[in-house]
């Protein structure tokens, strides 16, 4: 009898054990991945994580679609896998299907997607809403789901008279504490420059420039500011990018700028005037907040007659082929760093930190499954030796 009781008792307490401590872990995780996203991720192809704040907020509709099936279909031709990340009907989405990317510019154009930064993201989940993620929360769900690859167009930085307002873009707080390499067209104009890259440096970031020794200025190529470093390719960013999340397993992200390609350059003296006259305007009509950097690109767009929007569809266009590249590169790293001993280390690696983050990483269940079997092995034998007891 207690021989044939034994091993079904061991088994359902070991899946209780398992249920157990998955429980808080699963009710964290509230990813939907598009099956394709899944396929290259466990295949270990390159994957690029695309944001939807520029769907939604960026850009008007029709071009705000255009943008994004085109961005996605740059990201295919050069071999991975794009994967738009968007909040619709308060579930995450990592890659969107076409309908949905379809449903999704047309819901921003109507003014019915949020933005959605980090700390957006539980109230837009819980009331089921839709949200635009910007870098900040794009890189903490691509994170989650174990993407490294991150195209945008530009990111928040530090506002204009940000000394004083202290309007600081969550997406540099975020570089400083999530392990994602984005590629972006340098820091628009309409923020401070120099202070961003001084915030970046103490995030401690690694921000580098891409083919150039100047960190470049979104529309314009050159900023007037040093890069801190430099990157002579996509090959040498995906290098450094291996060598900090893998290597030495930073948890601070990188940070690529990618110049506009030279023939899409706005004339940079449009470009400032613009600028200028939408900073009068929205210190005028007192925008502030999460409204200024969707405000501001939009004056912007309306005082150089859609040639900023021509430039930034160029430009995200361009650093989507780079992203494309650098996500490529990286696979191969890890390829051909690929033995079991690595996954095992990074397996551990991802189980600490989804106890701490509240994710389930692949690999953790194959961890808490063998923690399972050593508990119930030991439990078996105590009550092995309770019995001996008994019987002796
Ligand atoms: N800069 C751009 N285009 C954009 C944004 C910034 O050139 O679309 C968006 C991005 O989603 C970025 C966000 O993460 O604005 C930053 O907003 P804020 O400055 O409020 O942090
Ligand atoms: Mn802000």
């Amino acid at each position: 009898f207690a021989t044939r009781a034994r091993p079904s008792g061991t088994l359902e307490m070991q899946r209780t054990f398992v249920g157990l401590l998955l429980l808080p872990l699963a009710s964290g995780s509230e990813l939907r991945i598009h099956p394709d996203v899944q396929r290259a991720l466990a295949e270990r192809r390159a994957v690029v994580a695309l944001e939807s704040t520029i769907i939604s907020h960026g850009m008007p509709y029709p071009d705000n679609l255009r943008t994004a099936r085109e961005v996605e279909e740059v990201v295919r031709s050069c071999g991975a896998t794009p994967a738009t990340i968007a909040i619709l009907d308060g579930v995450c989405c990592i890659g969107l299907a076409d309908e949905e990317l379809e449903r999704f510019a047309q819901l921003g154009s109507a003014g019915e997607v949020r933005k959605v930064s980090r700390r957006d993201l539980a109230h837009a989940v819980a009331r089921n809403a839709h949200g635009g993620t910007t870098v900040s929360s794009t890189m903490l769900l691509a994170h989650k789901a174990g993407i490294a690859v991150f195209v945008t167009g530009g990111i928040g930085g530090v506002h204009r008279g940000g000394e004083s307002s202290m309007d600081v873009s969550a997406d540099l707080v975020e570089l400083g504490r999530t392990p994602v390499l984005v590629v972006s067209a340098g820091i628009k104009s309409i923020l401070d420059i120099p202070r961003t890259l001084e915030y970046l440096e103490t995030q401690g970031v690694a921000v580098l420039a891409l083919g150039t020794e100047e960190f470049p200025a979104f529309f314009t190529r050159s900023s007037g500011c040093a890069a801190p470093m430099v990157a002579a390719d996509a090959a040498e960013a995906a290098a450094v990018c291996h060598t900090q999340l893998d290597r030495l397993r930073l948890q601070s992200g990188l940070l690529v700028g990618v110049p506009i390609p030279a023939e899409a350059e706005a004339e940079a003296e449009v470009v400032q005037l613009a600028i200028q006259q939408a900073l009068a305007d929205a210190e005028a009509a007192g925008v502030g907040g999460r409204d200024t950097t969707p405000y501001l690109l939009r004056r912007v767009g309306e005082l150089t007659q859609g040639r900023s929007l021509a430039a930034n569809i160029a430009l995200i266009k361009n650093n989507a082929r780079h992203g494309a590249q650098i996500a490529s590169s990286l696979a191969a790293l890890r390829a051909a760093d690929g033995g079991d001993e690595a996954d095992e280390a990074d397996e551990a690696d991802e189980a600490a930190e989804a106890t701490s983050e509240g994710a389930v990483p692949a690999g953790v269940e194959g961890a808490l499954g063998r923690l399972a079997g050593a508990a119930s092995d030991a439990v078996h034998r105590a009550r092995e030796l309770a019995a001996e007891a008994v019987a002796g």
